[in-house]
């Protein structure tokens, strides 16, 4: 439906950062290039100026000047010194994410890339994104744009959209942010910008920019087209699923002896540790609780709790088990002990005692 772009020189800018990036990489390249040009007039000027013109003709004796030394010591420095200054500025830009933005959640996978949407649309080699348009009247973008987080479940990948001028790579173990406002409606590339194997070649996909009213009838629509990966809402409320059907609730559950700790209203809390320190309960340490428990014994409890691994919860299932421990307010309780996950929307219905 929509094809894909890409003029003469640079791909079309989509986002809000390209234009400024755009300039950044001009004005790098007119200062090499100046510079370059410099070097080589210097050199064919001298060349003519000093050369030899009759065969008892001798080299001037000539010693060093400090004027000149400081002057191309001092010139070039006060370029790169730009170059690191606004490089700064243009990075700051992309990685300082406002709160409010909504979270998109990538995973890296050989060879394709796995995406869900803040209320667990899901998504494969394809992402779709409001644009941002509503500006102040001096024009500033008034919106938070979009929030993408991402990790891999395998090797090092990277997550390129040329369009938004944005690269980054994506770690296994890691989770990597960056924020995004997408301002020109369009269908973009997604590379993978990081040699990952054998199809790496093919771990590409399509970036949608849609308008905010034909991206909430699209996200209607996937939740309506059969077979689709249908969802019944968002990761905390597929991560309070998960949590039941893994069987978290054996040991976290709302019991007063409960086996394991009650996990509500610790995000964002320092946790004490068996081993006297102290670590921020933040998405990382989630993940190695899941990943690794031993790694990072939760203080007077026991190393019971056992290590999950990406075959039993992978990328996905993690980020949400994480959004449901997140969305514990202080003072909720855990689910129960014995309560039981839920059977999947269209399973067959128990015959229940009436029936039989
Ligand atoms: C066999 C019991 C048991 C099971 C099953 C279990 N846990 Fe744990 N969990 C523990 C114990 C005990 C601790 C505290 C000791 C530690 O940090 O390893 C803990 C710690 C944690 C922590 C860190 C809590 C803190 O306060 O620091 C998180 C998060 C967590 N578990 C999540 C989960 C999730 C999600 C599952 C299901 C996929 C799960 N646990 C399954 C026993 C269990
Ligand atoms: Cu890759």
């Amino acid at each position: 439906m929509f094809a894909i772009e890409m003029s003469a020189i640079l791909p079309p800018q989509a986002s809000e950062f390209a234009a400024g990036y755009d300039l950044f990489f001009w004005y790098i390249t007119a200062v090499i290039v100046g510079g370059a040009a410099v070097v080589f007039a210097m050199l064919a000027g001298f060349s003519y100026l000093y050369a030899r013109r009759t065969p008892t003709d001798k080299t001037p004796r000539i010693l060093g000047s400090t004027k000149v030394e400081v002057i191309w010591t001092v010139i070039p420095f006060l370029f790169f010194m730009s170059f690191f200054v606004i490089g700064v500025r243009l990075y700051n830009e992309q990685v300082k994410i406002p709160p409010d933005a909504p979270e998109y959640f990538v995973a890296g996978k050989q060879w394709m890339w796995k995406m869900q949407h803040p209320d667990g649309v899901r998504e494969i080699d394809e992402l779709h994104l409001p644009i941002c348009d509503e500006r102040d009247a001096s024009g500033t973008l008034t919106e938070p744009g979009v929030k993408i987080t991402a990790t891999s479940e395998d090797v090092i990948h990277d997550f390129g959209v040329p369009a938004f001028r944005s690269k980054f790579d994506v770690v296994p173990g890691r989770y990597i942010s960056v924020g995004y406002k997408p301002t020109k409606e369009g269908t973009y590339h997604i590379f993978c910008d990081q040699y990952c194997g054998q199809g790496h070649s093919q771990m590409i996909g399509k970036l949608h920019v849609l308008s905010k009213a034909n991206y909430e009838s699209w996200k209607q629509g996937v939740y309506r087209l059969p077979g689709k990966n249908p969802v019944d809402g968002s990761p905390a409320w597929e991560g309070r699923k998960l949590f039941l059907k893994l069987q978290c609730n054996s040991c976290h559950n709302n019991e007063a002896n409960a086996r394991a700790p009650q996990l509500a209203g610790m995000y964002g809390e320092y946790r004490p540790l068996e081993d006297g320190t102290m670590q921020k309960f933040d998405d990382e340490y989630v993940r190695r609780s899941i990943r690794n428990p031993i790694s990072q014994v939760a203080a007077g409890w026991k190393t019971i709790m056992p290590a999950y691994g990406s075959s039993q919860v992978d990328e996905i299932e993690l980020r949400n088990l994480t959004a449901y421990i997140k969305s514990l307010k202080k003072g909720e309780r855990l689910p129960d002990r014995t309560e039981m996950a839920p059977a999947p929307v269209g399973a067959p219905v128990q015959a229940s005692e009436g029936n039989k």
